[in-house]
């Protein structure tokens, strides 16, 4: 595959040169776009109680983690009786910074917005030529860019998880999919019950059609449908978890602006609907949900008295280590993300804290096919300087090409003329986490030639549009002459996965009372954007859990 541009033939006139001569300038203007709405911090977020757990207490359920699998747990368990404690070791992000905002938006991002990096490192690393990323204070930010060999994996830190930087984007798979994404669940109960039960719980609707249709803001995706729909692909409008009525006030300029002004990668500050909004604020309302944040499990190993010693560092805003304590629990939850319990599990069965974990652990993990890429659009043909940060729809190419688009914002304020795609692929890749004893860390064997499928698979939708529409693919977003944004995934899954490192519902062979419930559940792709069915999963397995182990 070229790494360099198409033909720039039948672009109307406008040849690339002209293109990047004729939008150069507003690079400058997209630099000094700066922050307009009002300091405000009207929130919304829950009142989790902070209460970090002292060394040597004793708890009947510990969660590892606060994102999709780690909320669902706290609140069925909370709602059966059970006292949960939650440990997170991103911070809670209920405090607004000098700006007034819990939250920076994509075009400014800075302390707020990386885990303990000194430099950012965006998805979108350049635009018409000149490197976005910069220097910025070391901070436990709420964007992790963790960088393995092979690929670079993006996870929301803080409580709420990957719910505080995602898209919102809430889809349920087709179900003709559904035994390729998790072959040993029945089909039939997910799409009667726990479908239906994950989307109420997290608030997913869908946009009003009418309002869609002459928004300012979604002239994006507008673009993206007649392009899709002009190359004969199905375009499908996708639920979210964003509250339309706010994002309707924002574009009449009511309330401060969120969606609308670009808040999305590194937070929300109103509008969308975390978990900190849903689960989470339903589990603290139970009164039996507290949580520890800046707080990292360390170590999970059987204690002598039975259930499991717990050791956790306490950190600083910094990464520093303030305290390391040790906590028993009964029963302990990972649900530390795909990536999170995988690399604890891959350690712990490794170093000999974990022996009895079984040859699963570490293995079946995936990147849900994702890949990036962007196309330059007729001067005619303009996506909107404001854009909603929030994605409503997708071309499904699933059947024929292997690829699920989201038609994604680029929403820097400014003209860019391009359309711009987060793809999910059909790929066969899968990696294995395993324990380097000489750094001390664990490893993924993640081969970024892999992502030449993904591209294959994206480039089934894409050529095409771009020869019926007589465009070309943009080069400048993630470096220079570069087409495809391969580096990268916001959708990891798996690592342990469902039937093979545990039992059918999360249990994890070899000990009682361990439990995974979170998307190291998957085996590395879900057709989909995946937190729907994570959710979905885990409303599953803890019902089960709840009813058989409690
Ligand atoms: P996750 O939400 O990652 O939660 C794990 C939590 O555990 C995190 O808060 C960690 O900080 C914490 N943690 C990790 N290790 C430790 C430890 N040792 N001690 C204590 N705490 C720990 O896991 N998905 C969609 O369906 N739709 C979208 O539109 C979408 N957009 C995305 C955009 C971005 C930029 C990113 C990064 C992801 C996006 N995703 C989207 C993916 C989605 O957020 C992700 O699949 C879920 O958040 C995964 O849920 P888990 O419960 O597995």
């Amino acid at each position: 595959m070229s790494e360099h541009p198409v033909s720039a033939k039948g672009t109307g006139g406008v040849s690339r040169r002209r293109f990047l001569a004729g939008t150069g300038s507003l690079l400058g203007a997209a630099a000094l776009a700066g922050q307009t709405a009002p300091a405000h911090a009207d929130t919304g977020l829950a009142a989790i109680p902070h209460s970090p757990l002292p060394a040597g207490s004793h708890v009947r359920a510990l969660v590892i983690g606060t994102g999709y699998g780690g909320s669902v747990a706290a609140l069925r368990l909370a709602r059966a009786g059970v006292a949960v404690h939650m440990v997170e070791m991103g911070m809670t992000w209920d405090t607004p910074g000098a700006d007034g905002k819990v939250f920076a938006n994509t075009t400014t991002p800075d302390y707020r917005s990386f885990w303990l990096r000194t430099r950012t490192k965006q998805p979108l690393s350049n635009f018409l030529g000149f490197p976005l990323d910069k220097d910025v204070p070391r901070h436990t930010g709420i964007l992790d860019a963790e960088d393995f060999a092979g690929i670079t994996v993006y996870q929301g830190r803080g409580v709420g998880g990957g719910s505080l930087v995602n898209g919102g984007m809430a889809v349920t798979p087709r179900r003709e999919n559904f035994a390729a994404i998790l072959p040993t669940v029945d089909a039939g109960e997910m799409y009667s019950t726990y479908y239906p039960r994950a989307n109420a719980g997290l608030g997913v609707t869908s946009v009003d059609p009418a309002w869609w249709e002459s928004a300012a803001c979604y002239q994006y995706a507008r673009v993206g449908r007649k392009h899709a729909q002009r190359s004969g692909f199905p375009f499908v409008f996708v639920p979210n978890v964003y509250d339309w009525e706010y994002m309707k006030q924002e574009a009449a300029g009511a309330v401060p602006k969120s969606a609308l002004d670009g808040e999305v990668i590194y937070g929300n500050n109103h509008g969308k609907k975390t978990l900190q909004k849903t689960y989470l604020a339903q589990a603290a309302a139970t009164g039996r949900v507290s949580v520890s944040a800046l707080h990292k499990v360390t170590s999970v190993t059987p204690a002598p008295s039975g259930g499991y010693t717990v050791a956790v560092d306490q950190i600083d805003t910094t990464g520093v280590t303030l305290a390391s304590k040790t906590v028993t629990a009964d029963k302990v939850f990972f649900a530390a993300g795909s990536v999170g319990t995988s690399k604890l599990l891959t350690r712990l069965k490794a170093t000999g804290a974990l022996p009895a974990l079984n040859g699963e652990i570490g293995k079946g993990w995936g990147d849900n096919g994702n890949v990036m890429c962007g196309r330059a659009n007729h001067m005619w043909d303009p996506t909107g300087k404001l854009q909603s940060a929030m994605p409503t729809a997708g071309i499904d190419n699933w059947d024929a090409g292997g690829a699920f688009a989201e038609v994604a914002p680029l929403p820097t304020g400014i003209e860019t003329y391009a359309s711009f795609y987060l793809s999910i692929t059909k790929t066969p890749h899968r990696a294995e986490f395993t324990w380097n004893p000489a750094t001390g860390k664990v490893d993924l064997s993640w081969d970024r030639a892999w992502k030449q499928t993904s591209i294959d698979a994206a480039k089934t939708i894409f050529d095409k549009i771009n020869a019926k529409e007589g465009t070309i693919y943009r080069t400048d977003l993630f470096g220079a002459y570069k087409i495809w944004g391969d580096h990268l995934t916001y959708h990891p899954l798996g690592g342990a996965v469902l039937g093979m490192a545990t039992d059918n519902h999360g249990r994890l062979h070899g000990y009682t009372g361990l439990y995974v419930i979170d998307g190291a559940l998957i085996p590395g792709n879900a057709s989909v954007n995946p937190f729907v069915t994570i959710t979905a999963l885990a409303e599953r397995n803890i019902e089960r859990i709840v009813a058989e182990d409690f």
